[in-house]
């Protein structure tokens, strides 16, 4: 059901403070930053080998970014793992017991459809299903 490791998000209070890091520092290859206004994001994606690190900055207070850090402070937020086909990779976590907080897929960055598990059926990690194209 899984290809591979689509990206690890990771929350962060300016994008301008973080990118140096990643993209001078670490030298990982930066793609463009664009807002997802539905989720209250601005995000920075940078490539490194098959998968990407999505650096999320909060656009408001009310963001769900915001209320993670300010529960636990900047740092991995979560982490996406990519499948063929959404609606039957939801189908699928349903049938085996998992709590989904999308049961239907929803507009992520970078043209992806996505689905989070609800942090409780993944033991703490957040954890997003991801079908990149359309
Ligand atoms: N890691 C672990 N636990 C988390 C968490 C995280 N990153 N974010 C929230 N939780 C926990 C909360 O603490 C809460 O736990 P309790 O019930 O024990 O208090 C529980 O999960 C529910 O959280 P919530 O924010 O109250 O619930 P919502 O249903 O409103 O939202 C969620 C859940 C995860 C979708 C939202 O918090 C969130 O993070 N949205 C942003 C998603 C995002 O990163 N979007 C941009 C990425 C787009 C892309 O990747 O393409």
């Amino acid at each position: 059901m899984l290809t591979k490791i689509n990206h690890i998000g990771i929350a962060v209070k300016s994008l301008d403070n973080a990118l140096p890091f990643y993209r001078d520092n670490l030298g990982m290859a930066f793609a463009g930053i664009e807002e997802v206004a539905e989720q209250k994001v601005r995000v920075a994606m940078l490539q490194i080998g098959e998968s990407m690190i999505e650096l999320l900055e909060p656009t408001s207070n009310d963001s769900p970014v915001a209320k993670f850090m300010e529960k636990n402070g900047p740092g991995i937020h979560h982490l996406a793992y990519e499948v063929e086909d959404i609606e039957a990779a939801i189908a699928k976590m349903m049938t085996e017991g998992a709590r989904m907080i999308d049961e239907q897929p929803r507009s992520g960055a970078h043209g992806t459809r996505i689905a989070f598990v609800h942090p409780k059926s993944s033991l703490g990690v957040l954890t997003e299903l991801c079908q990149c194209g359309h």
